[in-house]
């Protein structure tokens, strides 16, 4: 497939990659999972040296860890963007110093498609649709033709709350009576999540299913429905995004019903990429990740290989 006589040169010269990595947060239990792979594959002992930054879920954070990037001269950066706008300045910026840059997990949109050399990460929106999809079938089977829909969503702007939306308005549109009766960012974190699901719960009577785009809020939806006395997975359907283990165990227990997956361990993907760029390699721009949906039917056979 060529490019291997160069990638024996790197190796033979020992030259480590230089790497700046921009992450979201620290927001949820997927995120931990994410640093942990994107740490372990960009270490030394895998040739690269990693400048890690923390944006604590904010993209202002997140222009100045670029721009510290370019100024140390990093040979890659790679970005897991809080939202999809904003970025066009500081990429032209990361362009013009030769540096090419790697998106994972969400993405960015640009004017320009050279401003990123490839993006790595879940389909947010066909995640969206198959949970659509699942609670039509779910409400068939228990033989109800209408319900009420609250929906935690997740950092408004960032593509996996975008997908999500998207795709789950998508999968219930053939279901005239499914109605989205409320609908918030709960910011991808448990407290918020449980902030807005109390909120909810005072505001409306009805709420039928809860939709949170991801596990963390899920997690504070069924601590707010529980304090008042709803019992979760029963009186309200609890539908969710991520799959980390804590939450198929809420599916073992049945305080979950649908777990729609979403993959972390981008780490020896964006590992892959970085050395492949370097070895002046083609890579693919878009790479998406397999995943499954988990509910009591089948989470028995995957839960004990769960690593996070
Ligand atoms: O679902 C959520 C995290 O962007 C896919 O961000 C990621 C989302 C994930 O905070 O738990």
């Amino acid at each position: 497939c060529g490019g291997g006589g160069k990638k024996d040169a790197a190796k033979k010269d020992n030259k480590e990659i230089t790497i700046g990595f921009s992450q979201v947060g620290a927001e949820s239990d997927w995120r931990v999972a994410n640093t942990k792979s994107m740490k372990e594959a960009l270490s030394a002992g895998n040739g690269f040296k990693l400048s890690f930054a923390d944006a604590q879920q904010k993209q202002e954070n997140q222009t100045k860890a670029v721009r510290e990037f370019i100024s140390q001269g990093v040979d890659v950066i790679a970005i897991a963007p809080v939202t999809e706008t904003g970025w066009e300045t500081v990429l032209k910026e990361a362009k013009e110093a030769g540096i090419p840059v790697i998106t994972v997990d969400r993405q960015i949109k640009t004017s320009d498609d050279s401003l990123v050399s490839c993006w790595v990460g879940s389909d947010f929106k066909k995640e969206g649709v198959e949970a659509g999809k699942w609670l039509i079938k779910d409400m068939e089977k228990k033989g109800k033709k209408a319900a009420n829909i609250a929906v935690l969503q997740g950092t408004i702007g960032s593509s996996a709350e975008i997908g999500r939306t998207k795709g789950f308005k998508e999968g219930i549109k053939d279901a005239k009576d499914f109605k989205i009766i409320a609908s918030q960012t709960g910011e991808f974190t448990q407290a918020k999540g449980q902030e807005v699901m109390e909120s909810f719960l005072k505001q409306y009577k009805n709420i039928d299913v809860v939709v949170a785009q991801n596990d963390n809020m899920a997690f504070g939806a069924i601590d707010a429905l529980k304090a008042a006395g709803k019992k979760p997975g029963k009186d309200v359907t609890i539908i969710s995004f991520d799959a980390v283990k804590a939450a198929l165990k809420e599916v073992q227990n049945g305080q979950i019903n649908a777990e729609f997956e979403c993959n972390p361990l981008h780490g020896p993907r964006v590992a892959d990429l970085a050395k492949k760029l370097m070895n002046g390699e083609k890579v693919e721009k878009v790479q998406y990740v397999e995943e499954q949906v988990f509910t009591k039917d089948n989470v028995d056979k995957f839960i004990n290989e769960r690593q996070y």
